[in-house]
């Protein structure tokens, strides 16, 4: 039977029955009814600093967890600060639902006040975006099963904001329409003729493998063919990197290992794999022929010998049932190159002794998230995932300033989980108002700043292009004073001992807590891989 709501109350329905557990928004008069709606609906309501901010956070929430969960902005210049979150999210793949308030229905097209073309904006960076009407709670169920279905992409909303108090007639009916790509028996028995011809066969596993929870399957194959596992660089953790069938990632700042798997095989079976340019830059032009796996078919412009779209576990289980055994691992992996200066005791410090040190003390199934610069290089380069949706950065971005409030996000996703974060100084300036959404939170997310002074990646680029002539500050700031100012407690660590001492204290400490470590602006991260 239908009766009668009020649009705020239909959509924070749908919200609720979505699954959403967490909310993050930031206020404006517009979208004031569905926050008093949704305030005790059962979700939880994080109000960030800035709307960038929100998106970023809500992104986060998904990358550690693969749970969606939603953002609230309002009309005008509420939802255009949303865009760089939504940018990011679009390009590195994560799943969320922005809703975001618009002028009243009368007034659309009209230049009104805060008014601006939305939907035009978020054209590009999104999956779908739809302006609701008037089956508000049909319309919002759909939104959310579009943006976790397929390849996980955010999706936008506009609500006009004269819809949330307007009433409606609702039975809350919806039903998924789920449709699934057939098994092609064809294409799985020509999967299992090229795997069982080739001699040096090598897994390739992209982020797509992660979504589609598929390791144990991809394992069992790889035991099955004696195929070496490489990863893109979202799709680590798909293998613990201990493990001698894990190579490490392939294509920029890869490793030797995928490197020389890669240029030995003859058959490379990709799983889940976008083909970035991050990871296919040496792919194009070499002779191997290539079996594609994919949910959904693949927009770059690469030729596979064989392409097979579907449910990823089940297409990877035919195979592996089909093909003969083959004898183990056609080749083994080499004890990695250690990085110079991680163990250097240099005063100002090498921020590369500095991460290593942070890394050491960690435990498998911590969350590391960083932000973008010099840091997120050495991350990569430092860090051993183990399991996936520990290692979490911009990587088809590159957005700084993404890191603190993704904490925030991958934090709330995992409240057992100890999340850190490993931060620049140019990154966490753009969104020091973070700081305070942990603290009144009490968010515990361990903030690592790698405090060069500079903003690294320029420096490193115009002291090699521009001869030495970087031509801009940061300033003169006390991070310290800030963090504390805005209720983090922190601590300044510059010599070795001190940092080893203060890393200790905090991943020891009782909720969140940031360490200022001074590091060293003239250290250049190397080029290449490990
Ligand atoms: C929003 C945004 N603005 C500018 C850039 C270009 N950029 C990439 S890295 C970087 C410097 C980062 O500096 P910092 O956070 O201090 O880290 P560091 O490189 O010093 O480790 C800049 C300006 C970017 N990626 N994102
Ligand atoms: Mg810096």
């Amino acid at each position: 039977m239908k009766n009668s709501y009020s649009g705020a109350e239909l959509i924070s329905k749908a919200i609720n029955d979505s699954g959403v557990e967490t909310l993050f928004w930031y206020p404006g008069r517009e979208i004031l009814p569905l926050y008093h709606e949704l305030k005790d609906s059962g979700v939880s309501i994080i109000r960030s600093s800035h709307e960038q901010c929100a998106v970023h956070s809500a992104d986060g929430f998904y990358r550690a967890s693969s749970r969606i969960s939603s953002v609230l902005t309002s009309t005008g210049p509420g939802s255009v600060n949303a865009m760089m979150g939504l940018s990011c999210a679009y390009k590195d793949g994560s799943s969320l639902v922005l809703i975001t308030g618009q002028v009243p229905t009368d007034k659309l097209g009209t230049d009104a006040f805060e008014e601006v073309d939305l939907l035009s904006m978020t054209s590009a960076i999104t999956k779908k975006n739809i302006r609701v009407k008037d089956d508000l709670y049909r319309e919002i169920r759909y939104s959310f099963s579009q943006a976790i279905s397929g390849w996980p992409r955010p999706v936008h909303v506009e609500v006009s904001t004269d819809l949330f108090e307007q009433q409606y007639l609702s039975d809350f009916e919806y039903t998924e329409t789920k449709t699934k790509t057939k098994l092609d028996i064809d294409k799985i028995k020509l999967a299992i003729k090229l795997i069982n011809e080739s001699e040096r066969p090598l897994i390739l596993s992209g982020y797509g493998a992660i979504n589609s929870n598929s390791g144990n399957n991809i394992y069992s194959l790889s035991t099955k063919i004696g195929a070496p596992i490489v990863t893109t660089l979202p799709g680590r953790g798909i293998i613990d990197e201990d493990d001698n069938r894990g190579f490490g990632t392939l294509g920029v700042r890869g490793t030797n290992n995928s490197k020389i798997a890669f240029e030995k095989s003859d058959l490379l079976i990709s799983f889940g794999v976008k083909f970035s340019d991050r990871t296919s830059y040496n792919l194009l032009g070499n002779p191997k022929k290539i079996i594609d796996v994919n949910l959904e078919k693949n927009q770059k412009n690469i030729e596979f010998d064989l392409s097979l779209i579907g449910d990823l576990n089940e297409i990877i289980n035919n195979i592996t049932i089909g093909v003969s055994r083959k004898s183990d691992l056609w080749i083994n992996k080499n004890p990695m190159r250690k990085l110079d200066g991680i163990s250097s005791s240099s005063k100002p410090l090498k921020p590369q002794a500095a991460i290593f040190e942070i890394f050491e003390k960690l435990k498998k199934e911590d969350i590391v998230v960083t932000d973008t610069g010099s840091i997120t290089v050495w991350a990569h380069l430092l860090k051993k995932v183990h399991i996936p949706r520990t290692f979490i950065c911009s990587h088809s971005f590159g957005a700084m300033g993404f890191g603190l409030p993704a904490s925030i996000g991958a934090k709330l996703s995992n409240p057992e989980k100890r999340v850190i974060l490993i931060t620049g100084d140019g990154g966490l300036l753009m969104v020091l108002g973070e700081l305070l959404t942990l603290s009144e939170n009490n968010i515990d997310v361990k903030v690592f700043l790698i405090d060069n002074g500079v903003l690294g990646t320029i420096k490193q680029y115009e002291d090699t292009k521009f001869e030495g002539k970087y031509s801009f500050s940061l300033g003169k700031k006390d991070f310290v004073a800030i963090s504390k100012g805005l209720g983090v407690p922190a601590l300044r660590v510059e010599g070795k001992e001190e940092m080893k001492k203060g890393i200790r204290e905090t991943l020891n400490s009782e909720g969140p807590m940031l360490l200022d470590i001074v590091t060293n602006p003239n250290e250049k991260v190397p080029s290449g891989g490990i």
